[in-house]
């Protein structure tokens, strides 16, 4: 495997693993402070995250290169409040986007087009993780500091989760 693409692929990893640490963190958090949808939402955030970090680490130890786990800072323990963490998720997204296109960059300048290919999955699915942060952020900022508001949103994003994952249940056919 080409020694800068693969700098770049663990370098990924790294970041997807910080990611569902931190995603992790979040959803503790809104655990402790009674906000089940938001926790739900988090939980299953972090999941993803660390599927994004075990493909890759798949990837790279299957294309002969050697995949890195790294070790992770600690992070946030307390958030200031839910439209804060919802800030946080976006900005750490879009950090997120930007050195997967840093990655495409990479594989372009070094014309491997096999990780080129590969790496288009993550392109798409940063566009829909910026995209539906966004749109949470949008809703928690309508809402403002009502409280009732704040308390249906988080039952929403509950359901959110449980109608998405019977689809994808379904979907798998259990
Ligand atoms: Fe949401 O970051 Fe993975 O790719």
């Amino acid at each position: 495997m080409n020694n800068r693409v693969e700098i770049a692929l663990n370098e990924q990893i790294k970041k997807e693993t910080s990611s569902s640490q931190f995603y992790l963190a979040m959803a503790s958090w809104a655990e402790k402070n009674g906000l089940n949808g938001t926790a739900k939402f988090m939980y299953s955030h972090s999941d993803e995250e660390r599927f994004h970090m075990l493909k890759l680490v798949k990837f790279v130890n299957e294309r002969g290169g050697k995949a890195i786990i790294p070790a992770i800072e600690q992070p946030p323990i307390e958030f200031e409040n839910l439209k804060s963490v919802f800030e946080l998720l976006l900005k750490h997204e879009i950090s997120v986007t930007e050195s997967i296109n840093n990655l495409v960059d990479i594989c372009l300048q070094e014309k491997d087009y096999t990780t080129h290919n590969f790496v288009q999955w993550y392109v798409s699915e940063q566009l829909e993780e910026e995209a539906l942060a966004r749109a949470v952020l949008d809703k928690i900022k309508l809402i403002g500091n009502d409280s009732g508001g704040l308390y249906l949103f988080d039952r929403d994003l509950e359901s959110s989760i449980i109608q998405a994952n019977n689809s994808n249940q379904m979907n798998d056919g259990k």
